[in-house]
């Protein structure tokens, strides 16, 4: 009753930002995003009727504050009379910083829970389950470029365009390596209660989405990074405008986006997009990698630099009975 599943984070071009119910989970508007390739979780599942209770362990280490999330999940994929679990989890990049640790953690959890379980679902029922934990986790259940719509009952979340069919690269500059201030799902619900510009957000959200998508499908990097950047700074424009504030950035952040306009400037083929951290995330076409690179690095208080491509949904890579 054993299994390990890999997942990668997914980036949003078109923004999750607040839910429409919030008891499920259910985002209240649509996104776009991009799963990459070479940062990861990695999460091993032990159902064993001998332990007295649930264990969670991330990078070698304890976590309580994590372990409700985790234990409703395995709940929901395995049943309420599962034997307890040890779950242990690895990840090869800053955790809780605004890189989507959640959506990679718990689209492995759910992948390796439902094969140590021996429950056979299909990856549209494990992106649903994923989701509930954790929104943007639906996503990286698949790859690529993925679209993630949602009505009142469900999400639904196809794949749109393989790493191979368009194979974007994302420069990640960290600004911060430690933990965010406020969590994304707590956020969101102080933005939806109190930024005046919150039912504007949801209802600009489907226009963003075609304009992206039309983007998509003629492989235009200008026109794509022109609607993604807009939307990122919508999305943080809400997160400014709730009260209390939400502002993720630092002095950095903004040097960052300097450095992506000079290099747009340039004529390189890049473009920026943000999310509830201070790292910027640069997603630039393939050839442009080492410019982009170069250029954040030696930004003025950028600590690393992670390069990743696009890569595979999550999936398992171990298991035995
Ligand atoms: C996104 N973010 O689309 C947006 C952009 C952060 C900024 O999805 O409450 O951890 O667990 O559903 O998925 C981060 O929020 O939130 C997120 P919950 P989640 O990627």
């Amino acid at each position: 009753m054993q299994a390990t599943a890999r997942a990668q984070p997914n980036i949003a071009l078109i923004k999750y930002w607040g839910k429409r119910d919030a008891t499920r989970n259910l985002p209240a508007v649509d996104s776009l995003s991009l799963t990459l390739s070479d940062l990861y979780t990695e999460m091993e599942v032990r159902f064993d009727a001998g332990l007295v209770a649930d264990v969670l362990e991330v990078n070698g280490e304890r976590d309580e504050p994590l372990l409700p999330r985790v234990v409703r999940c395995l709940d929901t994929v395995a049943g309420p009379d599962r034997p307890a679990a040890l779950v242990r989890s690895t990840c090869n990049f800053p955790l809780g910083a605004g890189l989507a640790s959640s959506a990679s953690a718990f689209a492995a959890l759910v992948v390796a829970a439902a094969a140590a379980s021996k429950c056979d679902f299909d990856t549209a029922t494990l992106a649903g389950f994923a989701g509930e934990a954790s929104g943007s986790a639906a996503r990286s259940l698949y790859p690529g470029i993925v679209v993630l719509r949602s009505d009142r009952e469900r999400v639904r979340v196809q794949s749109i365009r393989s790493p191979a069919e368009w194979p974007l690269c994302v420069v990640v500059a960290i600004t911060d390596p430690g933990r965010k201030p406020t969590a994304s799902g707590a956020a969101m619900e102080i933005s939806r209660s109190t930024s005046p510009f919150y039912g504007r957000w949801v209802d600009e959200q489907p226009r963003d989405l075609e304009i992206a998508l039309a983007a998509v499908a003629a492989r235009d990097v200008a026109a794509l990074g022109a609607i993604a950047e807009h939307n990122c700074l919508k999305m943080h424009s809400v997160m400014w405008s709730s009260r209390p504030p939400l502002c993720y950035w630092n002095a950095a952040t903004v040097r960052c986006l300097e450095t992506v306009r000079v290099l747009q400037g340039d004529g390189v083929d890049v473009f920026f997009t943000i999310d509830a951290g201070p790292q910027v995330k640069a997603v630039c076409t393939a050839s442009a990698v080492t410019d982009v690179r170069a250029a954040l690095a030696v930004t003025d208080g950028v600590h690393e630099v992670m390069v990743s491509g696009l890569g595979e949904g999550a999936r398992l890579t171990g298991g035995s009975a």
